[in-house]
């Protein structure tokens, strides 16, 4: 059994499923495709994964993408290995179906708009950095129309509109959590799971240092309280120190300064 995971700094996406390989003490081989050199695009990564984005499990040789998608391959893939505390997944169809509700709540309503934030903040200074026909030229290598149409609008510059509503679905995310944590100590219930996994990787780990005017600390006690309790988790402190190649001073690809 052989495991590669492609990936980027330990934040997003590359964290997102990098959480389950350390939680699960899966071995894994490590390799570091680094965005700020557009390595995404370039055929040698393209022939891995058609739609050039991170990340990607190979699996034996068989390719995963889509984090949500990996996360449950893995919780399949592997069952017994799970953390000490418990499944990753909920073994019960009730518990299951919560983080499959959570897990789309995320990637529906809040892993895009906390990443317009980023790429405006970030994406675009990097895109505006490039010369105009360079920039051309990179637009076409890039697989997916959506995502080329989002290189495109980073280096204009997104709507003030369009950051506006991507704030105002953050701050119905923060808002959401934080009810459900006065419930439950954890997303789906009284378990950690993969849902936990999903929105700390989004938006829980960095949205009070991203967004210092929702004053997240006041608005959103139980989600700090949360936050550190996902942080302290050995599996969660592993995969943060995963290779970042973003200058120390320089915005991560979410938006917030390293
Ligand atoms: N739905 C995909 C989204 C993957 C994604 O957006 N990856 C970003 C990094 S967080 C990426 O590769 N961005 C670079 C690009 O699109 O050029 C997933 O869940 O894996």
């Amino acid at each position: 059994m052989a495991l590669r995971y492609f990936h980027a700094e330990p934040v997003a996406n590359s964290l997102k499923s990098m959480i389950p390989l350390k939680e699960k003490g899966l071995e894994y081989e490590s390799v570091y495709v680094d965005l700020h050199k557009f390595e995404q695009h370039q055929p040698w990564f393209v022939a891995i994964n058609p739609e050039g984005q991170v990340p990607v499990l190979d699996h034996d040789g068989t390719i995963i993408t889509h984090t949500t998608v990996i996360n449950e391959y893995l919780e399949d893939a592997f069952p017994d290995a799970q953390p000490a505390d418990g499944p990753l997944r909920p073994r019960d169809p009730l518990g299951a179906s919560r983080m499959r509700y959570w897990n789309k709540f995320i990637d529906e309503h809040v892993m895009n708009f906390v990443s317009m934030h980023g790429w405006h903040r970030m994406v675009g200074v990097i895109a505006r950095n490039v010369e105009s026909g360079e920039f051309g030229k990179l637009l076409e290598n890039i697989p997916l129309p959506d995502q080329r149409k989002k290189w495109a609008t980073a280096r204009s510059g997104f709507s003030e509109a369009d950051l506006a509503n991507a704030t105002a679905k953050i701050e119905y995310a923060v808002d959401k959590v934080e009810r459900q944590l006065g419930d439950t100590a954890w997303l789906a219930g009284d378990g950690y799971t993969l849902a936990d996994i999903n929105f700390y990787s989004h938006c829980g780990m960095m949205v009070e240092r991203m967004f210092p005017e929702l004053e997240i600390a006041v608005r959103a006690p139980r989600l700090v309280e949360w936050r550190d309790r996902m942080s302290a988790r050995p599996g969660v402190a592993a995969a943060l120190k995963g290779e970042d190649r973003t200058a120390p001073g320089l915005r991560t690809w979410t938006g917030h300064v390293r």
